[in-house]
This record gives C-alpha cells, sequence and structure tokens, in this order.
C-alpha cells in the first residue's frame, strides 16, 4: 500500500519541514505529526511495509538513514546521529535493525 493511502500529504509536508533542521530529528513527535499514534497498528504496520524497501521483514541502518524518503520525495536524509538514535530507540532485541512488531512498539510506546 502507498504511503498516500495511509497518510495525508499535508501531515507529511508539515512533519518534514518541522524537522527540516539537521539534528533536529524526533522520532516520537514525527509520528503523532503524520498521524501515526493515533493509526491502528495494522496500518503502522502497512507503513513500515512501505519503508521496507527490499522488503526483507527489517528496516536496516541503511534504510533508515533515507526513511523520510519513504513518507515524502521531498523528505531529507537523516544524519547518521540521527539515524543511529533512530536504531537505538527502536531496535530492543539488538540485532541491529528494525523488525514489524518493534516498529510498531516504538510508534504506540
Ligand atoms: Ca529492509
Amino acid at each position: 500500500m502507498a504511503m498516500k493511502d495511509l497518510l495525508k500529504a499535508e501531515d507529511i509536508k508539515k512533519a518534514l519541514d518541522a524537522f527540516a533542521a539537521a539534528e533536529s530529528f524526533d522520532h516520537k513527535k514525527f509520528f503523532e505529526m503524520v498521524g501515526m499514534k493515533a493509526m491502528s497498528a495494522e496500518n503502522v504496520k502497512k507503513v513500515f511495509q512501505a519503508l521496507d524497501v527490499d522488503a526483507s521483514g527489517f528496516i536496516e541502518e541503511e534504510e533508515l538513514k533515507f526513511v523520510l524518503k519513504g513518507f515524502s520525495k521531498e523528505g531529507r536524509d537523516l544524519t547518521d546521529g540521527e539515524t543511529k538514535a533512530f536504531l537505538k530507540a527502536a531496535d530492543k532485541d539488538g540485532d541491529g535493525k528494525i523488525g514489524i512488531d518493534e516498529f510498531e512498539a516504538l510508534v504506540h510506546e
């Protein structure tokens, strides 16, 4: 399912604008601003699948760096610091990548 069918383009734009500056990314506020916090677990998992570009079942560090492009082609790349902080927040089992249940838990925590 395409991101545009799950989230509103104007919400995505507002959220991307809020974190336009390097090192300003805050995943909690971002998920709230794009409307994911209020979404069902099932729909959050659909967002995950749209972000898992190679359909490996995980969002790896390389995919996470470009995760904002999964929301909009205008999205910036995350810095290495932001990518690592995001991964650390989500990766509860410490395997170095984000699984679908870890992602859902991160959005709803
Ligand atoms: Ca992947």
